[in-house]
C-alpha cells in the first residue's frame, strides 16, 4: 500500500500527464504534426524521428537507474563489472553516435528545405507590421492583407521583409518558422499540397497586439486561384448605389485616404492595409474579427476596442457616414 503522501503525489503526476494528453487533442489549434506540405512533412517526419530517439533513451536510461536498485533492495548480488569500459561504451560512445545521428538529420532536412522540388513560377512579397502583414504578388498589381492565396500544389516563392520590428512567419501545416528582419529579405518557398485554409501566427514576441498578427493561407486549384488574382489586380468597382458613393466620398475626404489604399480613388495611403477589395477578405485587423457589416462597423468606429494599441485611431464620424463608408468598403468584393 501506498503512504497516503504518496497517493496524493501519484495523483498530481496523472493529473498533469493527461491534462497534458487532452490540451493536445484540441483539433481546432493548427498542428505542425498535421502536415499539409512538403516543408511540413519534413518537418512532422523529424519530429517524430527525434521524439523516437529521445524516448528510447529515456527509457533505456531508466531501466538501467532502476533494476540494479531492485536488485539491491533484493539483497540480490550484483556482479561487478569493468566499470570503465560500461562507461566508455554506454556514456561516451552511444550517445555521441545518436548525437552525431540527430545532426545528420537535421542537416539534411534544413538542405531540403532551404530549395524546393521544382523551381517556383511564383513570387509573394510579405511584408510584416505592427500588427498585420501586407502581401504584394509579383508581376500582378494585387495587394491584399493577412490573406495568401496560393495555387494548390506548386511551390511559391516568398519574400519577407518588415517595415518595423521583428516578425516571424509561421504557417504551422504548412512550414515552418521563418523571421523577417529589419533592412533584409529573407526569401523561403511554401507549398500546399491539399486546398484548403491555413492559419498562420506572428511567432516572434513584436509588441502589444502580437497575439492579434494572425493570417491565412488559402490553396485553391490552379483556375481558382487565377480568377481570383485577375480581380484582385483590378481596381476598386464604381460604388452603385447612392449609399456606396457617399461612403466613397467619405473614405476620400475624410482621414482613411492617408492610411489607406482604395485602388482607382483617389485614396493612396500607406499607413494601412489595401481596401481595394476588404469586402471579399474572410477576416479583419489580422484575424482579430470576422468580415461582416457589423464587425466592420464596430471597427471604423472605435479599433482600439477591438485591438487596443493597434495604429489606427478612432474614427469620429456621424453614424449615417459610418454606416455609408462600411456599406460602400462591404461591397468591395
Ligand atoms: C492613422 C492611420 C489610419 C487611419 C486614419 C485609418 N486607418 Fe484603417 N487601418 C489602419 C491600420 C494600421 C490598420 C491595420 C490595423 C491592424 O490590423 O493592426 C487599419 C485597418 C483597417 C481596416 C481593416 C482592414 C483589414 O483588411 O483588416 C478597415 C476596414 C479600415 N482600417 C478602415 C478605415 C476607415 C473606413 C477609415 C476612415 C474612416 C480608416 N480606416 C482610417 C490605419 C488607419
Ligand atoms: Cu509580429
Amino acid at each position: 500500500m501506498l503512504a497516503p503522501k504518496q497517493r496524493r503525489l501519484l495523483m498530481a503526476l496523472g493529473c498533469v500527464l493527461t491534462s497534458g494528453v487532452v490540451a493536445g487533442c484540441d483539433r481546432s489549434t493548427p498542428s505542425a504534426l498535421d502536415p499539409s506540405g512538403p516543408k511540413s512533412d519534413l518537418v512532422a517526419t523529424s519530429w517524430w524521428i527525434l521524439f523516437s530517439v529521445a524516448a528510447a533513451v529515456c527509457i533505456l536510461v531508466t531501466v538501467l537507474a532502476v533494476v540494479p536498485m531492485l536488485l539491491r533492495r533484493r539483497r540480490r548480488q550484483v556482479k561487478g563489472g569493468d566499470g570503465k569500459r560500461f562507461v566508455m561504451i554506454c556514456g561516451i560512445i552511444l550517445p555521441g553516435l545518436v548525437l552525431m545521428a540527430t545532426f545528420a538529420l537535421s542537416v539534411t532536412d534544413i538542405a531540403t528545405d532551404a530549395s524546393p522540388p521544382r523551381p517556383s513560377r511564383m513570387t509573394i512579397d510579405v511584408i510584416g507590421h505592427r500588427w498585420w502583414w501586407e502581401v504584394r504578388y509579383q508581376g500582378s498589381a494585387a495587394v491584399t492583407a493577412n490573406e495568401i492565396h496560393v495555387p494548390v500544389g506548386t511551390p511559391v516563392q516568398l519574400r519577407l521583409q518588415t517595415a518595423d520590428v521583428i516578425h516571424s512567419f509561421w504557417v504551422p501545416e504548412v512550414m515552418p518558422k521563418m523571421d523577417l528582419l529589419p533592412k533584409r529579405v529573407n526569401e523561403t518557398w511554401l507549398s500546399v499540397s491539399r486546398p484548403g485554409t491555413y492559419r498562420g501566427q506572428c511567432a516572434e514576441y513584436c509588441g502589444l497586439q502580437h497575439a492579434h498578427m494572425a493570417f491565412l493561407v488559402v490553396a485553391q486549384p490552379r483556375a481558382d486561384f487565377d480568377t481570383w488574382l485577375g480581380r484582385q489586380a483590378q481596381d476598386a468597382p464604381q460604388p452603385t448605389t447612392a449609399e456606396a458613393q457617399r461612403g466613397l466620398s467619405v473614405l476620400t475626404q475624410s482621414s482613411c485616404a492617408t492610411c489607406h489604399t482604395v485602388r482607382g480613388t483617389s485614396a493612396t495611403g500607406d499607413i494601412g492595409p489595401d481596401l481595394t477589395h476588404v469586402g471579399g477578405r474572410q477576416r479583419l485587423a489580422a484575424g482579430a474579427i470576422p468580415n461582416d457589416f457589423g464587425h466592420m462597423s464596430g471597427w471604423v468606429a472605435n479599433s482600439q476596442t477591438v485591438k487596443p494599441g493597434n495604429i489606427m485611431p478612432p474614427q469620429h464620424l456621424s453614424p449615417e457616414d459610418l454606416r455609408a463608408v462600411v456599406t460602400y468598403l462591404q461591397g468591395l468584393g
